[in-house]
């Protein structure tokens, strides 16, 4: 059996990622490239679809490809590349757009939530086609697999639609693509709103927890969490969503089940707890923090690696999108 191809991919639109995108991705996709022929890309074209400073979006995007690096992801296993190097992402993306219903694309719950938080006049239709370029994305790549949170599950639904229905019109093109929320991925919420997710973009930052933070911050955020007052470490999302949100941090960082956790802590106050989790928080990121430095400390030698990586994804994309152009009828150049 052919290793089957995975294709996944977050957008640089911070300095550091935050410890969910940590937990319920890199972690994730590091364990899943020893099994996958595994694609993973920092998607810069995604990004500007809200508005980015130019420099500032270039830094984010190293940054970000520096943090999948040292988060274990290896650029000699795994092709890590920049979207925006590989050129046919976009072309495809057009093509695909000439499939895609105006209401269909308009029913994406992304846009409806981003569009509303920006206001019409702020809304650009690269935020209308996002979920295209996404589809493109991962068809160009023939992708069996694509790891993803919940939140982007519609997206590879309608991937799926438009690669079936291409492929019914056209001719079979595209391997239809399954959506996997990887095993044990947990979502991790805000540490000091813990009902809403930690996200890049919050508004307030006390709440999240900083790959490329100082240690000594990241440990005063997990010291000031917001808890309960009840007073015991049990697993409760809905009476008790600070401590099962800590929880969830702990057990994907030590390995262990909040079962588990709870044997650990019965008869212990959340004082010690929180220092648990604030030590094995350190441990973990400590080290990813350091490399991704060091990387970002060599930039010549990063974009050595990514422009390596981009010819690695260029075959293969091109491959489809030749192919794509001859089953819709463009007329080669001759
Ligand atoms: P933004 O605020 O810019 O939308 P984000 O921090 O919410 O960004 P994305 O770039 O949308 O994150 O997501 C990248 C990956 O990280 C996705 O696979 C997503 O599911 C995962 N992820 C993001 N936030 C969390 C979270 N709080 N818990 C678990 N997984 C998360
Ligand atoms: N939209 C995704 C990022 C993303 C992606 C992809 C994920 C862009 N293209 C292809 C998987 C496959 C997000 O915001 N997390």
């Amino acid at each position: 059996m052919t290793t089957q191809r995975l294709y996944s991919g977050m957008q640089p639109s911070a300095d550091s990622l935050q410890a969910g995108n940590y937990i319920g991705a890199l972690m994730q996709w590091r364990n899943m490239q020893e099994e996958y022929d595994a694609f993973f890309s920092v998607v810069d074209l995604h990004a500007i679809t809200v508005p980015q400073d130019p420099a500032e979006l270039r830094e984010k995007t190293r940054r970000t490809a520096a943090q999948y690096i040292a988060a274990g992801i290896e650029p000699s296993k795994s092709t890590l590349y920049v979207q925006s190097h590989v050129r046919a992402h976009a072309e495809l993306a057009w093509i695909l757009s000439t499939i895609t219903g105006f209401g269909e694309a308009g029913r994406m719950t992304q846009f409806k939530d981003k569009s509303q938080r920006y206001g019409e006049s702020a809304t650009s239709v690269g935020l209308f086609t996002y979920p295209v370029l996404m589809a493109a994305d991962i068809l160009l790549y023939q992708t069996n697999v694509v790891p993803v949170g919940d939140d982007q599950k519609q997206h590879v639904e309608l991937t799926r639609d438009l690669a079936e229905r291409f492929n019914a019109r056209f001719g079979e093109a595209f391997v239809v693509p399954e959506p996997v929320i990887p095993q044990g991925s947990a979502r991790i919420y805000d540490l000091q709103n813990p009902t809403s997710k930690m996200s890049k973009s919050a508004d307030s930052h006390a709440g999240v927890l900083w790959l490329l933070d100082d240690v000594s911050v990241t440990a005063k955020k997990i010291m000031r969490a917001v808890t309960d007052s009840d007073g015991t470490v049990r697993y409760d999302r809905d009476a008790k969503p600070g401590v099962a949100n800590l929880m969830t941090i702990y057990g994907a960082v030590t390995d262990t089940t909040a079962a588990e956790i709870e044997d650990e802590f019965a008869g212990r106050g959340y004082g010690d707890f929180k220092k648990a989790v604030r030590d094995a928080v350190v441990a973990e990121f400590e080290p990813v923090r350091t490399r991704a430095l060091e990387l970002l400390d060599d930039p010549a030698e990063l974009d050595r690696v990514l422009a390596v990586n981009a010819a690695k994804a260029d075959a293969v994309a091109d491959a489809t999108l030749s192919d794509v152009y001859d089953r819709v009828g463009l007329l080669r150049r001759g």
